[in-house]
């Protein structure tokens, strides 16, 4: 399956910031780490990923606006296209020595997300999506799995962190989820969970809270494998708000329903 000019773009960026976080994750606790806020680092690995996606993106598209995890807002001469950058989707898994993180890289044309990137370095697990083209992982397309059941299903989720302590219905949600899935599952990269959605390693994934660099790229994914995704509420709004639920159509329907029960089941 060929990939196209901008898929190339994006995996040439995804793949020269993989080769230096992989060579960072190799020297973990030499790496300069601070504190964004409660609970929030960033490293130098984060940076020099970001700078490598920043450089190689803006020398093959020049002009393109940016938002990007560390650098924020780069406006561009370009008002039709954006990109949305994550250079380390996972960092806590990261300075742990956890081997679960990516990259994300998502393109914005005229407000409408039409190709995604996700990368892990550590596993060689390149997920490309265009819109209208399919989703793929090292090439090969990707489907949603097809279970209906939510008690067949696995589900991976989010947990608030130090620093958002005011996702208050966390707790009420997972006594809902855990209540009637087969496993819950939190990997610590939002990006990696909507990919794996997208490659039906997990049934469904939600959680709230979230930015637009986490979500931009793993939303296309599902999408393109066939699968749903809103806000809770059913909206559609989830780059701005940060809060996802994705699924086949069946257990996207049937988890924003569980999601919303005022008391758990059992
Ligand atoms: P990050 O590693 O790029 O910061 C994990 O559920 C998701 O939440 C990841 O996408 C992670 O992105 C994001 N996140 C943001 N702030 C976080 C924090 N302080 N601790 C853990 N995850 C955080
Ligand atoms: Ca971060
Ligand atoms: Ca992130
Ligand atoms: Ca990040």
């Amino acid at each position: 399956m060929a990939r196209s000019a901008i898929i190339n773009v994006m995996v040439q960026a995804a793949m020269k910031a993989g080769r230096s976080l992989s060579r960072d994750f190799g020297e973990v606790q030499n790496l300069q780490v601070s504190l964004k806020g409660p609970g929030d680092y960033v490293s130098q690995a984060d940076r020099r990923a970001e700078d490598i996606v920043f450089t190689e993106l803006a020398k093959a598209r020049p002009g393109y606006a940016f938002l990007m995890e560390e650098r924020g807002v780069v406006d561009g001469d370009d008002d039709q296209h954006r990109w949305i950058v994550d250079p380390l989707d996972g960092t806590t898994n990261f300075l742990h020595g956890i081997p679960v993180f990516s990259i994300s890289i998502a393109l914005e044309r005229q407000g409408q997300l039409v190709a995604g990137v996700v990368y892990n370095p550590i596993m060689d697990e390149l997920y490309t999506a265009e819109r209208g083209g399919g989703a793929f992982m090292n090439d090969r397309r990707l489907r949603v799995a097809a279970r209906t059941k939510l008690s067949d299903a696995v589900i991976g989720c989010g947990i608030p962190h130090l620093g958002r302590g005011h996702h208050g219905n966390f707790l009420i949600e997972l006594r809902n989820v855990m209540g009637e899935v087969a496993g819950v599952r939190r990997m610590g990269s939002a990006a990696l969970d909507l990919a794996y959605v997208a490659a039906g390693r997990i049934d469904g994934y939600w959680e709230t809270g979230l930015s637009a660099w986490d979500v931009a790229a793993g939303l296309l994914l599902v999408r393109e494998a066939g699968g749903f995704a809103s806000e809770p509420g059913g909206g559609q709004d989830m780059l701005e708000s940060g809060d996802v639920v994705a699924g086949n159509e069946v257990i996207h329907r049937a988890l924003v329903k569980t999601l919303s029960k005022p008391v758990a089941s059992r």
